[in-house]
């Protein structure tokens, strides 16, 4: 018998066939496109072929809700890895940016029943943006790639 969710551990993720979107922020377009770099490394690993994959970008992490949400609504992406990095300044303008991105993005998940990753780095110095964003596989944007083939394949399998 096999039982979904019987067991904690990491399963195998083949992602081949998914169709999954990424929507990435431009603001600090230096991290931003080095966690973009990370998520298709973290699809390729899963399988996810090229053609399979469909961008866009906005101006910033404000705004990818809206577009992570109008992606999911469209039934042609099985998941979508939202990426963004937020980093701290000296106002409350950082507060109202994370809070409005992390509740968009749960919330574009929730009314459209599609997995919409939270790939949004949110910081107090760029030097923690670099260490999230490197080669390897704890890059953020490889770690919400990874989520977004399992969610996929999770919700593919609790539909069926
Ligand atoms: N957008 C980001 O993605 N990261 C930031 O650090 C940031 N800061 O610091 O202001 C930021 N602001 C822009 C915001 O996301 C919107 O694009 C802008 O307010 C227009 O709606």
């Amino acid at each position: 018998m096999t039982r979904a969710g019987s067991s904690g551990a990491v399963p195998e993720l083949n992602g081949k066939g998914l169709r999954i979107g990424i929507v990435s922020a431009r603001f600090n377009d230096h991290i931003v496109t080095a966690l973009r770099d990370g998520a298709l490394r973290g699809l390729e690993r899963c399988g996810v072929a090229d053609n399979d994959i469909v961008e866009h970008w906005v101006p910033g992490a404000f705004e990818v809700p809206l577009a992570a949400k109008v992606l999911a609504e469209t039934g042609t992406v099985d998941a979508v890895i939202c990426l963004g990095t937020v980093i701290r300044g000296d106002t409350p303008h950082f507060e109202y940016v994370c809070e409005a991105a992390t509740r968009g993005i749960q919330d574009a998940q929730m009314s459209t029943g599609v997995p919409v990753m939270f790939g949004v780095l949110t910081l107090n110095t760029e030097q923690q943006a670099i260490d999230r964003s490197g080669p390897g596989i704890d890059n953020k944007g490889d770690e919400a790639a990874v989520g977004a083939v399992e969610m996929a394949l999770l919700l593919k399998t609790i539909r069926r």
